[in-house]
C-alpha cells in the first residue's frame, strides 16, 4: 500500500525527508521521482496536483490536501468519491495572521509612503491615525479570518467579519450571507479577503463590490487586501478601480494566473503591492506531522479531521 506525495512547485527532497520522519517504515512514493503502481495508492498527499493524477488510482481511500485551499482538487474532473481533508493548523494560521497584520499595518502606517520618501531622502512625517479610526472587514471568516480578526481587534482596529453562515465572536461585528454583504462592505475601509475559491465565490471581487465599500474612511478610499485565491478577483476591475479612485490601494498575494506573468500590468501599478502567493506557506515538517496524525486516525477507523464538504466546495 502506497502513500503518494505530489506537489507542484515544492521541494520533493524536503517533503520526502519530513514524511519519512513522521511515517517511518511506510511505502512513500514521490510523484515524478519514484516509480509506483497507481492502483496501490491508498492515501494521496497533494498540492496543486496535475489533473489526471487520480484517474488510475483505483483504490484511493483518502486525499490529503497539503494546504488550506482545496480549489485545485475540487476542480479535478477525476476526483474520486473518497474523503478529502485539508490543512487547519496553528502554524499555517499564525503565518496568515502575520501576513494580514503586516499588510493592514503597512497601509495604516503608510509604509509605502515612507519607503518612497526614503528613496528621495525626504524627511516628512505623514499623518497617523489611531487604529480605532480604521474599519477592517474580513471577507471569509473561517479559521484564518477569525484568527486575524482577533489580533487586529487587539491592536485596536474596528473589525468585522463576513461569512456564509452566522458566527458570533466577542469584540467583532459579524455579518453573513447575501443580505449581510452590503452593510458589511458599507462599514469597511480595509477589505481583507480570506474566502475559498468555489463556484459561489468566483469573481466576487469586482467593480460592483468595490463601489459598495466605505468612502468616508481616513485613507480617502477603500483598500483591498486579497490572500484568498486569484480566481476571486477580476484583475481588470481592480486596475480600473484604482485608476478612477474607487479603490485607494490594493495588496495582492494571489492572482488569476500564477506565477503572475512578467507582462501583467499589476506589477508596476503604483497603488498595488504584490507578494508571490506566500502569505501562509505549508511548512514541510509541521504539515507532514499533521498528515501523519491524520493517517493514524483513518487507519484506526476514525474519520480524518477537517474534511471538505463536497457540496459547498470548501
Ligand atoms: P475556512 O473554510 O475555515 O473558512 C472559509 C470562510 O469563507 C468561512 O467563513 C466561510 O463561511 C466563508 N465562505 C465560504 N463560501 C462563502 C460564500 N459563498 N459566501 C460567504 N462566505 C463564504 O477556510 P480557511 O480560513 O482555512 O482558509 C480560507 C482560504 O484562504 C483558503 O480556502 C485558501 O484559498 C486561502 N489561503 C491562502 C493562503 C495563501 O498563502 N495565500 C494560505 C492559506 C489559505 P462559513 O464560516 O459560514 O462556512
Ligand atoms: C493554501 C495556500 O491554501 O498556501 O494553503 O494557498
Amino acid at each position: 500500500m502506497t502513500i503518494l506525495f505530489c506537489a507542484t512547485g515544492w521541494s520533493n527532497e524536503l517533503w520526502s525527508d519530513a514524511l519519512a520522519r513522521y511515517l517511518p517504515g511506510r511505502d512513500i512514493s514521490i510523484h515524478g521521482r519514484d516509480a509506483y503502481d497507481p492502483a496501490s495508492v491508498r492515501h494521496a498527499l497533494v498540492w496543486r496536483q496535475p489533473h489526471g493524477l487520480f484517474r488510475p488510482m483505483t483504490h484511493l481511500e483518502h486525499v490529503f490536501v497539503l494546504g488550506a485551499g482545496v480549489d485545485k482538487v475540487m476542480s479535478d474532473p477525476d476526483l474520486p468519491p473518497c474523503p478529502i481533508a485539508r490543512v487547519v493548523d496553528p502554524d499555517l494560521t499564525m503565518r496568515m495572521t502575520e501576513w494580514v497584520t503586516l499588510q493592514v499595518l503597512a497601509h495604516h502606517r503608510r509604509f509605502r509612503t515612507h519607503l518612497a520618501q526614503q528613496a528621495e531622502r525626504r524627511w516628512h512625517q505623514a499623518q497617523q491615525w489611531p487604529a480605532s479610526a480604521v474599519r477592517v472587514g474580513i471577507m471569509g471568516f473561517g479559521h484564518l479570518g477569525r484568527d486575524a480578526a482577533e489580533v487586529l481587534a487587539r491592536l485596536g482596529f474596528r473589525v468585522a467579519g463576513w461569512s456564509r453562515t452566522a458566527h458570533s465572536v466577542p469584540g467583532v461585528e459579524t455579518f453573513s450571507g447575501a443580505a449581510g454583504l452590503a452593510p458589511f462592505l458599507a462599514r469597511t475601509d480595509i477589505l481583507v479577503v480570506l474566502l475559498p475559491l468555489t463556484p459561489d465565490t468566483t469573481g466576487v471581487l469586482d467593480r460592483d463590490l468595490f463601489v459598495g465599500l466605505a468612502r468616508d474612511g481616513v485613507f480617502g478610499g477603500p483598500i483591498l487586501i486579497n490572500a484568498g485565491r486569484g480566481g476571486l478577483q477580476v484583475e481588470g476591475d481592480i486596475i480600473a478601480a484604482l485608476d478612477d479612485g474607487t479603490l485607494a490601494a490594493a495588496t495582492l498575494d494571489v492572482f488569476e494566473t500564477e506565477p503572475l506573468p512578467a507582462s501583467s500590468p499589476l506589477w508596476a501599478h503604483p497603488k498595488i503591492t504584490i507578494t508571490p502567493h506566500n502569505a501562509a506557506d505549508s511548512d514541510a515538517d509541521t504539515i507532514s506531522r499533521l498528515v501523519a496524525r491524520q493517517i493514524e486516525r483513518v487507519e484506526a477507523g476514525l474519520p480524518a479531521d477537517h474534511l471538505v464538504d463536497r457540496t459547498l466546495g470548501y
